[in-house]
Parts: C-alpha cells; sequence; structure tokens
C-alpha cells in the first residue's frame, strides 16, 4: 500500500513537471505500460492473503484510473500549447505585399520617338514610312547628292551592289512621298538609317526623324515657326532656337538649328560645353530641283524639311554622358525610362 502510495505521488510530480508530449508517453510507458511501475505492483497481487486481494486490487484500480485521467488532462493541454507555438511559428503574413514580376518598358529611344511622332501628329503631320534598303537613286540622286559628294563614298555608306545600299538618311522615304502625291504635303518620316560610322558618338545604325512640308507659299518663317513649336513642346516651353546658316544638297537656303540647353537653361555647363546653345537639327528650304525631280512644280509649290537624330534628342532630354549607354541593353539603365 505504501509503494503504491509512492507510485502515485511520484507520477503525480512527473506529469506536473512535464513539458512535452514525448515526456508524457515516457511516463505513461513507464506507470502503466505492460512493465510498467503499476503492472508490476499488480503481479504481487497473488502473493496477499486472499481476504486482502479484493481491496489491493481495487486500489492499484483506482490509482490507474486517477493517473490515466491526469495523465489525459495535461496531454490536451501540451497538445494545445504545441499547436499554439506552431501557429506562432509558421505564421504568414498575408498582408505582406507579393513579389512583383519585373516589367519591362519601352527602350527609351522608342519612348522618344512616339514622342516626337505624337507632337508632330498634333501640328498635323502624317507619318509615313518606307525601306530600309534603297536605290542609289531615291537616297542620294533623287536629293540632289552629287556623284563626288563624300557621303556616297564607301568609307560612309554601307553598299550591296553599285546601286543597292542601306540608306543612310530617311530622306528617300521624303523623295518616294513627293513622287506618289502632289502638295499639300506634311509628313514625318520616323526610322532606322546606317552609315559607315562607330566611335563613342556615332553608331553604325541609328534613328533618325525627318520631315517634310510641301504648299503653295511655304517659306523659312514656316519652318521657323513648326520648329519652334516643336522644340517648346519637346524639350520645354520656355526653349529658345538660334538659326544658324549651314548646307545641305536638298535644301537651299539650309540651317543648322540650336535650341538653349534644357540643363542650364542658357547659363553654360557641361552639356553645351559652356555655350548655351546644343545643336539639334538640320533643316532648310526645298531645293527647287528636288522638287522639280520628284514631279512637283517648283514655280508652283515650295517646301521646307528637317530632320533630327532621335538618340541625339534621347541624350540631350536625359543628358546622357554616353551614347553607348543606349545600345548597350543593361537593364539598371533601362529600367530608369520605366
Ligand atoms: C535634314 C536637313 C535638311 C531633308 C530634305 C528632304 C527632302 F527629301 F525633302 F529633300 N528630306 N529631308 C533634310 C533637310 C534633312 O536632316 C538633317
Amino acid at each position: 500500500m505504501d509503494n503504491l502510495t509512492t507510485i502515485l505521488e511520484s507520477c503525480k510530480l512527473e506529469i506536473s513537471n512535464a513539458l512535452t508530449m514525448q515526456q508524457m508517453y515516457d511516463i505513461r510507458v513507464r506507470y502503466l505500460g505492460k512493465s510498467g511501475e503499476l503492472t508490476t505492483i499488480m503481479r504481487t497481487l497473488k502473493d496477499l492473503p486472499n481476504e486482502e486481494k479484493p481491496i489491493f486490487g481495487k486500489k492499484v484500480n483506482d490509482v490507474r484510473v486517477q493517473l490515466e485521467a491526469l495523465i489525459v488532462e495535461k496531454e490536451s493541454v501540451l497538445k494545445e500549447a504545441e499547436k499554439t507555438a506552431r501557429i506562432n511559428s509558421e505564421y504568414i503574413d498575408i498582408t505582406e505585399p507579393a513579389k512583383l514580376p519585373n516589367k519591362g518598358n519601352l527602350h527609351p529611344i522608342t519612348q522618344v520617338k512616339n514622342e516626337i511622332i505624337e507632337i508632330f501628329r498634333s501640328l498635323g503631320f502624317e507619318m509615313r514610312q518606307g525601306p530600309e534598303i534603297e536605290t542609289d537613286y531615291y537616297n542620294f540622286q533623287l536629293l540632289n547628292i552629287p556623284k563626288d559628294h563624300p557621303a556616297r563614298d564607301m568609307q560612309d555608306t554601307f553598299y550591296f551592289s553599285d546601286n543597292l545600299l542601306l540608306r543612310t538618311h530617311t530622306s528617300p522615304c521624303q523623295a518616294r512621298t513627293m513622287q506618289a502625291k502632289q502638295p499639300p504635303i506634311r509628313m514625318i518620316c520616323p526610322g532606322k538609317v546606317y552609315r559607315s560610322d562607330d566611335d563613342a558618338t556615332h553608331s553604325p545604325m541609328f534613328q533618325q526623324v525627318e520631315g517634310l512640308v510641301v504648299d503653295k507659299g511655304v517659306t523659312m518663317c514656316d519652318l521657323k515657326g513648326t520648329l519652334d513649336a516643336f522644340v517648346k513642346a519637346f524639350f520645354s516651353e520656355d526653349t529658345k532656337t538660334r538659326f544658324r546658316p549651314s548646307y545641305f544638297p536638298f535644301t537651299e537656303p539650309s540651317v543648322e538649328v540650336d535650341v538653349t540647353c534644357s540643363v542650364c537653361k542658357g547659363e553654360g555647363c557641361r552639356l553645351c560645353k559652356g555655350t548655351g546653345w546644343i545643336e539639334v537639327l538640320g533643316a532648310g528650304v526645298v531645293n527647287p530641283k528636288v522638287l522639280d525631280d520628284s514631279g512637283i512644280d517648283s514655280s508652283v509649290y515650295s517646301g521646307f524639311a528637317f530632320g533630327m537624330g532621335i538618340d541625339r534628342m534621347t541624350m540631350i532630354k536625359y543628358g546622357l554622358p554616353d551614347m553607348r549607354l543606349l545600345f548597350e541593353n543593361d537593364t539598371r539603365f533601362l529600367k530608369q525610362f520605366n
């Protein structure tokens, strides 16, 4: 009987000290298992006098029932605690924003090209496109570029044959348009052009937008007004223009157009090399010979034309120090235009 009391007390103590389900399992085996303490003590029953057997047997059974209840109760407490601990350790914050997939964007040159097209569209210009492989006739002859002009040299132009070449400007598209329709013409041609050039400021392929207006009474004034409106829309409303005399075979007179520096507003900085002005465009009044050769009567009509490099416009607009940034496809650079 004393042994039984000792077993009961020590088992109660162990149950109350137990911290894990594994410990509870061990306790159950050690006290109630096949060779556990209670089972062992039950085996001494047969050595007792007959009259004590039922009393002792009942007592052992009472202890077993009592311990069983205590173990079940403690186990349910521990199970609940382990569940809570697991829920806490596996907590997922469903309000945390998801990791977004990388989002692409149009290349900066494409963005600037679209912007230029949109500005001229709002001024009433239509967009036309022509082939990148051209004939000598459309790329040079029709544009009054003489046989001995340096642009025609193998050094400057990629030839497929004597007659076939990669266009060096988009002007052949303007010539094709003049052949195809009579004035009024208000068109721009954006696209890729190719020159045998490759250094820090020249790429063998670059993109241009050229424009052409032909109608009755078109003058240099219309050219100035149109380009003024364009640079104000493209750079900023306070941008001013400056027209310097220049030369192109297909225009007469010809000009080079400077704008006030978008970085220093004319003060002088690195971008404008201290002058306050940046050259952005070439332009001029279309040479009457070019009109006549393309089938437009220059005694009735006149026109102006202009051309700009989209890569150059992009560099100026964003103050890029090196044109190669635009061709390396480094996503750390490109995603800044998202
Ligand atoms: C420029 C500068 C000046 C130009 C001329 C023509 C055409 F076909 F009408 F004769 N198209 N583009 C032109 C004129 C292009 O780029 C710097």
